[in-house]
């Protein structure tokens, strides 16, 4: 548990392969299944999807972490060849909707990333909104070599973040890109020394959780849509998005708050 974080009570303490915890508004969504190297099962797709879509009150930002050496070694593959067609799909569609609640749900993500971050856990990295890479983390996507294809909804995040020809090498080559390298292709925002990826996580996460909420929903929800819209249908979007935004209680008190001299001028990091 990191200093200040309580452990989180009810429906959320009942999900046994993940360690949450609460410090303000920010979670703590922790994988806790380190003797498997977080590997997913459907068990914890479940849990990951039943923790995103009833996040306690007064969350505004979340953290999402690996226990152990690894931040996650993708899908459990033991699980894998119990599986039929009909039952395949579905385990696909349980991951999407999983991983649909991360990236379009309440709040902004921030995954803290260490070890493999491999199959699977490169589709949960990329599910959610910002990346922090510590000196050990590694990607890769082993699919190609185990005979499957990627299933958690690898094929439509991951090339909107490397391009379409670096997910094609991963797949076919079985490349692995490390830290430095995912961070100079855009798959990593913020690098960090060994164990100081989560507290570099958690302090950004405090920071987005100061951001009014739909500001932040507009970013989550309106930003990836408008991306995948024509510029005309994305202008469109935008000034609907941006008309919303400006209109709430919260955007007229900040932007009074500015010009009276209250709130802080953008300075340089
Ligand atoms: C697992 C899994 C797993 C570990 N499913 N059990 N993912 C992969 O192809 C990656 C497979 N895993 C690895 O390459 C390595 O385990 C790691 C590089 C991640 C870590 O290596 P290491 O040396 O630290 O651990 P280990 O000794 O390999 O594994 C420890 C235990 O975890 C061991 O079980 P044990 O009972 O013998 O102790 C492993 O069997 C187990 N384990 N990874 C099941 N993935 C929605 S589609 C998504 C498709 C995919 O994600 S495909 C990619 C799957």
């Amino acid at each position: 548990m990191t200093p200040s974080f309580v452990p989180a009570t009810g429906l959320l303490a009942a999900l046994d392969l993940l360690q949450i915890s609460q410090s303000d508004a920010v979670l703590h969504v922790r994988l806790n299944r380190p003797a498997k190297r977080n590997a997913i099962s459907d068990t914890l797709i479940q849990q990951l999807h039943t923790c995103f879509i009833n996040l306690p009150d007064g969350v505004k930002a979340a953290v999402v972490s690996g226990e152990g050496a690894h931040f996650c070694a993708g899908l459990d593959l033991a699980e894998l060849v119990e599986r039929d067609i009909h039952g395949a799909v579905l385990h696909s569609r349980m991951w999407h909707a999983a991983f649909d609640a991360i990236q379009f749900g309440a709040v902004p993500v921030v995954a803290v990333l260490h070890g493999a971050v491999v199959g699977g856990g490169l589709e949960l990295a990329t599910s959610c909104h910002i990346r922090v890479a510590e000196d050990s983390a590694y990607f890769g996507l082993p699919e190609g070599q185990r005979g499957i294809f990627v299933g958690g909804g690898g094929s439509a995040r991951i090339p909107r973040l490397i391009g379409v020809a670096r997910m094609t090498d991963l797949m076919l080559t079985g490349r692995v890109f490390d830290a430095d390298e995912g961070q100079q292709m855009g798959l990593v925002g913020y690098r960090a020394a060994d164990g100081a990826g989560l507290a570099r996580g958690i302090a950004l996460a405090r920071r987005i959780a100061t951001n009014a909420p739909m500001s932040n929903f507009a970013v989550m929800h309106a930003l990836p849509r408008i991306a995948d819209q024509s510029q005309s249908e994305g202008l469109f979007t935008e000034s609907l998005m941006a008309a919303v935004a400006e209109s709430t209680p919260e955007a007229q008190d900040r932007l009074r708050a500015f010009l009276e001299g209250r709130a802080g001028k953008v300075v340089k990091s």
